[in-house]
């Protein structure tokens, strides 16, 4: 049978097992995670089957030729990009390069690409490696905008930001005096201008704690941890301001009124080991006056910290107890808790309890009373703390008024409505909360519905980001894909409509109608400066041992037959793709230089390297274009 079917809401509870998680349990929960005994009761076979029966899944097949209703924005976790999903057939259709080097595009290879990279003086990539959890987009009037979307680097704490009319990375901010970057949100509009009624700012939580300034004093001492919450400006992606905070930064949720950002805090005990993260009962909410900080650093009240000169205010409990001045409020929720999450009707923000097997719900109403003096005590906002089963992670919605939350530990999710929690909060014990459950394949991390945190949320599809795959897929050795599986929300009951495997690792994602988005499919020649825009403009110039070649393609020849360059020069080639048809990329190899780039629709990129080989290179097409593709090349010939 499956525990977690049970709760005190639905059925009789089951004793002792859902009380909060004590350290030792935490500890074990590697284990937990890969074999239950849920995990094996639960057989693909006993979990599709009373799915099958409801004919929902046919939904999800598209016709060849169709198209999905949805796009999905997926983090790739540590292959650190982003992934084009459509939905509802889970085809992927893109990876987007943001942290990582890409093979496919020459991504990490371009002096383009490298520049938003970001390299060090001798020209090479100052980091190879990422790991990317949350993707979020722009909004304007609470919904989604189409302009851009952001995702988070854990390892290097950067920001990058994709631009929507391209599908391109265009621009990586690293955030200073801070490890372990973890959750962002855009804020929805400006707090005080009405007029602003779109996003301005990304916000960025923190996860670690480290010494500042972070100079290699040696130190245990939990105090001298800091962690800080940073804001960074969507436009530049300049790093506006930053709050010291006591305690960590976990998830990112912003307030539809522009008004308040929160992080939940799973570390207020600032432990440096992992025990001392576990010792209070309770941990926080934490709220960012977002008018109030900005006026703070209007006013010159900040420091900055090390070499930064990004202004650094601050937001720690001593600083911040009155109310009618503080620029943050730490609300106080069940220990070490996960997400936490908006609800489409601007009212309430949702922290799940991962050690606690309980969903909190916020009410921003009440946390702006506090800020105004009119509640006396912040934790008065708490207008729910119901149990929904074990290891709550994450919330979705459907614009229904139901919350939709990840059980890791009953690899299960629940469906529940939030005003009858808040009524079984208040007292009335018939108010029966929790409407559904079902069980996932397996131990599930984020969860999201389409349109979910926005005014439009239209509770057709939920997606599910299952951690553990095991069975769902042909054995492919011992590195499993994840199983993002889809779930049709639309009827009373959650119908399982599909798995996809997908390669390690996504976390967070977003699900929105196509409608929203109108990219473009080829570029503009003035959008590169460097653009050689006449075949004829071809040639080599020589400046000293500096030589740059310029080349355009057109299928299937590139405009130089051949090129010479001398041993030793530093040799910049720069080639413009002329072609303007859709779909028509060419790319550019070189063997033995490491080089191999593509260029889409009136694209130009542009490669640096120094001549070191003599001999001939064929310079080849790597992108299949033209019937002639494979004699699509070009003749480098270094003088020895
Ligand atoms: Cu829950 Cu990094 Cu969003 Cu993963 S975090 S699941
Ligand atoms: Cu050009 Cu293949
Ligand atoms: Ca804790």
């Amino acid at each position: 049978m499956s525990q977690g079917k049970q709760s005190p809401n639905d059925t009789a509870p089951v004793a002792g097992r859902r009380r909060f998680l004590n350290t030792a349990a935490l500890a074990s929960l590697a284990g937990i995670a890969a074999c239950t005994d849920k995990t094996k009761a639960a057989s693909p076979a006993a979990a599709a089957a009373p799915h099958a029966a409801s004919g929902e899944a046919s939904a999800t097949h598209l016709k060849p030729g169709e198209l999905d209703t949805y796009y999905g924005l997926w983090s790739g976790g540590h292959t650190g990009d982003m992934r084009v999903l459509g939905l509802p057939s889970g085809r992927e259709i893109l990876r987007i390069p943001c942290f990582v080097p890409d093979a496919l595009v020459g991504w990490g290879i371009t002096n383009e690409s490298k520049k938003i990279m970001g390299t060090k003086p001798d020209g090479s990539l100052r980091y190879t490696v990422g790991d990317s959890h949350h993707v979020h987009a722009s909004y304007k009037d609470g919904n989604y905008d189409g302009r851009y979307a952001w995702i988070n680097d854990k390892i290097n704490s950067r920001l990058a930001r994709i631009r929507l009319d391209y599908f391109v990375c265009d621009k990586i901010t690293e955030l200073p005096n801070v490890q372990g970057f973890h959750g962002i949100f855009p804020d929805k509009r400006d707090p005080v201008d009405p007029a602003i009624n779109y996003t301005t700012r990304v916000f960025c939580g923190a996860e670690f704690q480290i010494p500042l300034p972070n100079q290699g004093q040696a130190t245990d001492k939990a105090e001298q941890y800091r962690s800080m919450f940073t804001c960074v400006d969507a436009e530049t992606m300049e790093v506006r301001w930053q709050v010291l905070i006591d305690g960590n930064c976990d998830l990112t949720a912003t307030s539809y009124d522009g008004k308040l950002a929160a992080t939940n805090q799973y570390n207020v005990e600032s432990g440096v080991h992992f025990e001392d993260m576990m010792s209070a009962e309770r941990d926080a909410c934490l709220f960012f006056n977002i008018a109030r900080i900005e006026q703070a650093v209007k006013d010159g009240k900040f420091r900055t910290i090390g070499s930064s000169k990004v202004p650094v205010v601050d937001g720690t409990r001593a600083a911040n107890a009155d109310p009618k001045t503080a620029l943050t409020a730490y609300v106080s929720v069940p220990k070490n808790p996960h997400g936490v999450n908006a609800s489409p009707d601007g009212k309430y923000f949702i922290c799940a309890g991962k050690l606690s097997p309980t969903g909190t719900v916020i009410e921003l109403a009440k946390v702006l009373d506090w800020f105004d003096g009119k509640l006396e005590k912040v934790d008065q906002a708490i207008v729910a703390e119901v149990e929904l089963g074990l290891g709550p992670l994450h919330t979705a919605f459907d614009g229904r008024g139901n919350g939709y939350t990840t059980l890791f530990l009953d690899s299960q999710v629940v469906k529940w409505n939030i005003e009858a929690a808040i009524k079984f909060h208040a007292g009335d014990k018939t108010a029966k909360y929790v409407l559904d459950r079902i069980d996932v394949q397996y131990q599930p991390g984020h969860v999201n519905a389409s349109q979910s945190e926005t005014v439009a949320a239209d509770g057709k599809w939920l997606a599910v980001g299952c951690k553990f795959s095991k069975d769902r897929f042909l054995p492919v050795g011992p590195l499993h894909p994840e199983n993002e599986q889809l779930i049709d929300i639309s009827g009373e009951k959650m119908a399982l409509a599909g798995d996809h495997p997908v390669r390690g690792e996504p976390h967070d994602f977003i699900i929105f109608k196509r409608e929203l988005l109108r990219p473009k499919q080829v570029y503009a020649l003035d959008d590169f400066p460097l653009a050689v825009k006449d075949p004829k403009e071809s040639g080599v110039v020589r400046n000293g041992r500096k030589v740059t070649v310029k080349m355009t393609s057109q299928a299937p020849a590139f405009s130089l037959r051949e090129f010479t360059v001398k041993k030793g020069d530093e040799v910049t080639l720069i080639l413009t793709n002329l072609d303007k048809v859709e779909d028509l990329t060419h790319g550019f190899a070189i063997p033995k230089y490491n080089v191999n780039f593509i260029v889409n629709p009136l694209e130009t990129a542009s490669v640096t390297f120094v001549a070191d080989q003599p001999g001939v290179f064929w310079c080849y097409c790597t992108h299949f274009c033209h019937a002639l593709h494979l004699e699509m090349r070009t003749r480098m010939i270094v003088e020895a």
